[in-house]
């Protein structure tokens, strides 16, 4: 919850869930694999900068890894766990990957639907996330043909703290322009023994949304203050608009680690 100025403040409280972003993450420790290394990664719903409520995701509709341009379906690998936030537990799932090859490894989620009381909406974040192993690049640069996406025009899991990233967002292939991308990082600790993060936050939060527009190209760009684990939610950036007779927000997330010098 964000502080508010009281003769808004009760106007305003419903609108408070959507005040935050939600975020799909897909969770390591790191981005950067030096040696064969066996991935422990958590999938959660939650909201990564004020580390606030987490909330419940069902079995996602696909989750693969694409390496060299070969993609391999990992669904059967998700283990439900349940992961403890500040305020709430919520079902959220772990895979294990062997990464041993140098190269790209792209991580993307197609998750169910989640219903938002608040917003009486869906929301369905089609998420990426990149691991690199032995400083080989073999085509992070390249879309997955997601329905959504951003494509990063900067190396995703090497970007240096004060300088940029810009992403391009693609609806079915094509640039989506004039689209609004919400910018949070991981601001708490996560125990990926206890499946939980941590029960404060690193830094105070701006007052409010880190937002960029999509130019006319699909493009954004975003100077990065700090290191860490920055995410990049571009909403309803996707073709589906519509589940159960509902609004469906069908938005594009990607995960980058910005590192100092
Ligand atoms: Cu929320």
């Amino acid at each position: 919850m964000k502080k508010l100025p009281l003769a808004i403040g009760v106007a305003a409280l419903s609108l408070s869930a959507a005040s935050q972003a939600h975020f799909l993450l897909m969770h390591t420790p790191t981005s950067q694999l030096d040696a064969p290394t066996t991935v422990d990664m958590k999938v959660v719903f939650g909201h990564p900068m004020d580390n606030g409520h987490v909330m419940d995701i069902e079995k996602p509709e696909a989750l693969t890894v694409t390496f060299k341009g070969k993609k391999t379906d990992l669904l059967e690998t998700l283990q439900p766990i349940e992961w403890t936030g500040p305020e709430n537990k919520a079902k959220a799932f772990e895979l294990e990957y062997k990464i041993r090859r140098n190269g790209d490894y792209i991580f993307a989620a197609t998750p169910a639907p989640y219903y938002e009381g608040g917003e009486d909406i869906y929301i369905q974040q089609i998420t990426k996330r990149y691991i690199n192993k032995g400083g080989l690049p073999t085509g992070w640069e390249k879309p997955l043909g997601l329905k959504t996406e951003i494509v990063p025009k900067n190396k995703p899991y090497q970007v240096l703290a004060g300088s940029t990233f810009t992403g391009q967002l693609l609806s079915e292939g094509k640039p989506a322009a004039g689209v609004e991308c919400e910018i949070e990082f991981l601001n708490t600790d996560i125990d990926s023994k206890a499946n939980a993060f941590g029960k404060g936050t690193h830094r105070s939060t701006p007052a409010s949304a880190i937002v960029a527009i999509t130019d006319d190209n699909g493009m954004f760009t975003f100077g990065v203050p700090t290191a860490g684990k920055w995410g990049f939610a571009c909403l309803g950036s996707g073709p589906d608009k519509e589940f159960k007779g509902k609004e469906l927000s069908q938005d594009a997330v990607l995960w980058i680690e910005a590192q100092d010098l």
